[in-house]
């Protein structure tokens, strides 16, 4: 896969160099640059950003820079490369988002600081990629650099070759819909602390209801909102059971919280 990120800072990126996307860099899975938006200027103060029309508060970042930048970027059009824009006012990024885009043969982040890009650079864009504004969550970070390193890292870690053990892309939270169940390793006792019993059973599948159970319980408990997304179809008898008891009803529609008594 090919990744391009235009930023003014292309410091803030210099961690994709390091572990398990450094070392996909250096064993040529990911070809991935960054570029000063700045070199695509043309005035003497190398200037990104202006007024916005309108009024109010803070700068916008100019069109020229950002049509020039992504027209040296973009590769082929026809190929139809996939142009993120990191933004708050983006759609919510997820796993399922991150599969997706792992499928692309290239991307391409735009970084903006201020209050953003000029939109027109958005519209004219969506001649040459398929434009995604996307947000991590509802808060506000100062640019989209801190955003790219978390989505080049999500992506990044399911393109063929880079994790060493892919079945650890299997159980991990968010691929089943699902929290994660909790991890223990040796010393068995810690603390006064005792690991679940019935992970020293050798009963392997005790041991995957147990694990199945604290998925649902750390999920009803920490992301109910996951839990009215899934699916009634992915839910066994004994899973119907434990959410019965955890306040849900399972009907057609999927798991629905019932009113409180
Ligand atoms: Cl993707 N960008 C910015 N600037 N702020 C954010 C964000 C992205 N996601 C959440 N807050």
């Amino acid at each position: 896969m090919r990744i391009d990120v235009v930023s003014i800072f292309p410091e803030y990126l210099a961690p994709l160099e390091l572990s398990l996307i450094g070392k996909a860099r250096q064993d040529g899975l990911l070809d991935l640059k960054v570029h000063d938006l700045r070199s695509f200027t043309t005035d003497r103060h190398r200037t990104v950003d202006d007024t916005p029309y309108g009024g109010g508060a803070g700068m916008v970042m100019k069109p020229e820079p950002w049509a020039e930048a992504l027209a040296a970027v973009g590769g082929d059009a026809a190929a139809r490369p996939v142009l993120i824009v990191p933004s708050p006012a983006g759609e919510r990024f997820t796993q399922a988002m991150a599969y997706e885009l792992a499928e692309a043969p290239q991307l391409v982040f735009a970084c903006g600081r201020y209050e953003g890009i000029d939109e027109r650079v958005l519209e004219w864009a969506a001649g040459h990629f398929d434009v995604r504004p996307v947000s991590l969550g509802d808060y506000v970070l100062n640019g989209g650099e801190v955003a790219v390193l978390a989505m080049v890292e999500a992506v990044g870690r399911l393109l063929p070759g880079v994790v060493g053990n892919p079945e650890s892309l299997v159980e991990e939270s968010h691929s089943d819909g699902l929290l994660e169940y909790p991890v223990y390793t040796k010393p068995s006792s810690w603390r006064g602390r005792d690991i679940p019993e019935v992970l020293l059973s050798g009963n392997h599948a005790k041991i995957a209801r147990f694990r199945r159970d604290e998925q649902l319980r750390r999920t009803a408990d920490r992301r109910p909102d996951l839990i009215e997304r899934l699916a009634p179809e992915s839910l066994d008898k004994a899973d119907r059971a434990l959410l019965d008891e955890l306040g849900y009803d399972v009907a057609d529609g999927g798991p629905r919280r019932r009113a409180e008594a």
